[in-house]
């Protein structure tokens, strides 16, 4: 190599990791009804972490009672009220955010540059954003005094564990509902020590429970009857199970679910800029993002001039210890995911893709997969259509704008897409054109508080962020 690399592990010891945990249930942390426990393991060095309580239908029964009883006190307080209790709770984020970060690198395997840069700034930008709400909803469009709906019962994913729950809590908690949540059965670490933030936060006892589990306990949650709202993020068929489940109830529901978006980069693109976006729209939090630009759509006449460039920029990232600070591609989350992301790049092989990845060493323990390029994809393939969910982007390429309008929107998802073009006129028309959530304009992955997300068609309905946020969580 051109450089002596020195690695820059971030310091394990900022972060103390019990052996157990309990479920957080009504301000106490408790063992589960039947005794039931779950190890959650490092997928960098498949190293166990800790032993999680995991919550059954009697759990979720006694959580959803817990934030019944507390809805009532927490509904009528004045929105400053809660306002404080938000706001305490971003300043707590903020101060244990480099503990948050390397528990987060641990318990997902994501590298710490993104769980530090991204992920723990974007958790505490959100409860500072809602809890500004809080006592403005006179004035959110809503009519005056919108009503909070009671009960939310939350099922988040585990590609950004707190970002999700920061996603899901804030806005239920600024507009007066009091929430149970489930988070993934993979990384249940963060959630629980945002358990421990509501404490020191003095949160009022009922009004935040935390349950470690599987989808049985999710399942239970969502289908209990005393639960007056759902948000889901995770696949596409769980979320069109829980669709199932809530129909013919009267709850709400929002459903955050998968995507396939496309990264379209016209002739007159600045090419560095463009191959930063590709890069980071496919390998950040290693694919594992369903706003991922995981479809390269580039024109035709600049395809060998970009994908060169995109070869050599792929060449120079690190893989590797998720809590080197130089890392940019961590392990995958799960053998499962991993299994996912195999199964499905194989059959790229197969169906005759080409396949290409810079040399790089795996470690002999974890979960990794490489950096992949698959180019001569048509529209036909499988990894032209399923989300992949893995570090593996899939180029196709057109001619004309309505071509890339027309292949952009051939997939059964509508979450994200961006564009790449100097021209200001074609990023409106092209933009108006695209049957997606979020569509970026040279750049790719930009999140913020205030602007609202979610999908179109199979990648579900509801927006989470921003003024319309608020709307999923209030009676209007
Ligand atoms: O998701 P699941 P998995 C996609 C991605 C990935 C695939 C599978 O393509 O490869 O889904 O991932 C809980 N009722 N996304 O298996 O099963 C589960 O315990 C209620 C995209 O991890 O959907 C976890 O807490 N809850 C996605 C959560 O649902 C149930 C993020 C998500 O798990 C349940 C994750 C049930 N019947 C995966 N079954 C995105 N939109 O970002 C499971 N769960």
């Amino acid at each position: 190599s051109l450089f002596e690399y020195a690695p820059a592990p971030e310091s394990r010891a900022v972060v103390d990791i019990a052996p157990s945990y309990g479920l957080f249930i009504d301000g106490e942390f408790t063992d589960s009804a039947d005794g039931k426990v779950f190890k959650t393991v490092s997928p960098a060095t498949e190293e166990v972490l800790s032993e999680v309580a995991q919550a059954g239908e009697a759990d979720v029964d006694r959580a959803v009672k817990a934030a019944r009883k507390a809805f009532a006190s927490w509904s009528a307080l004045p929105g400053a009220e809660r306002a404080k209790y938000l706001f305490r709770i971003a300043r707590i984020i903020q101060e244990r955010s480099r503990e948050l970060a390397v528990l987060e690198t641990l318990d997902n395997g994501k590298p710490i540059k993104e769980t530090r840069d991204a992920d723990l700034p974007l958790v505490a930008a959100h409860f500072f954003y809602y809890a500004g709400w809080a006592d403005k909803l006179d004035h959110a469009g809503f009519g005056a005094d919108p009503a909070p709906l009671g009960v939310a019962g939350q099922v988040i994913p585990w590609n950004f564990p707190l970002l999700m729950l920061a996603w899901k809590i804030a806005p239920a908690l600024a507009t007066g509902n009091t929430v149970v949540l489930k988070p993934a059965e993979t990384t249940p670490l963060s959630a629980l020590f945002f358990a421990d933030i509501c404490r020191q936060a003095g949160l009022p006892k009922g009004v935040v429970n935390i349950l470690p589990g599987y989808g049985d306990a999710g399942a239970a949650l969502v289908g209990h009857p005393d639960v007056n709202k759902v948000a889901f993020t995770g696949s596409t068929a769980v979320g069109k199970e829980i669709a199932r489940t809530v129909a013919g109830t009267s709850k709400k529901l929002t459903l955050e679910l998968g995507g396939k978006g496309a990264n379209i980069v016209f002739d007159d693109a600045p090419i560095d800029q463009a191959v930063e976006g590709i890069v980071t729209g496919i390998f950040f939090n290693q694919g594992q993002v369903c706003c991922a630009g995981s479809r390269l759509l580039v024109q035709e006449s600049i395809q060998d001039e970009l994908l060169d460039a995109l070869k050599r920029r792929l060449s120079t990232l690190r893989l590797g210890d998720p809590l080197d600070k130089n890392t940019d591609i961590g392990a995958i989350n799960s053998a499962e995911q991993l299994a996912r992301i195999t199964e499905l790049a194989d059959k790229g092989e197969a169906e005759g893709a080409e396949r290409w990845s810079p040399a790089c060493e795996i470690p002999s323990s974890g979960y990794w997969f490489a950096p992949t390029l698959f180019t001569n994809v048509t529209q036909a393939h499988t990894i032209a259509r399923d989300e992949i969910f893995g570090p593996v982007l899939s180029v196709l390429s057109f001619r004309t704008p309505d071509e890339a309008v027309a292949k952009a929107n051939n997939t059964q998802y509508g979450l994200s897409a961006g564009i790449w073009t100097e021209k200001g006129s074609r990023i409106l028309a092209v933009a108006n054109k695209l049957r997606a959530g979020v569509v970026w304009s040279n750049t790719f992955n930009k999140f913020d508080p205030t602007s609202p997300f979610g999908g179109y068609k199979e990648s579900g309905f509801g927006r989470e962020g921003g003024r319309h946020g608020l709307e999923a969580y209030l009676d209007v």
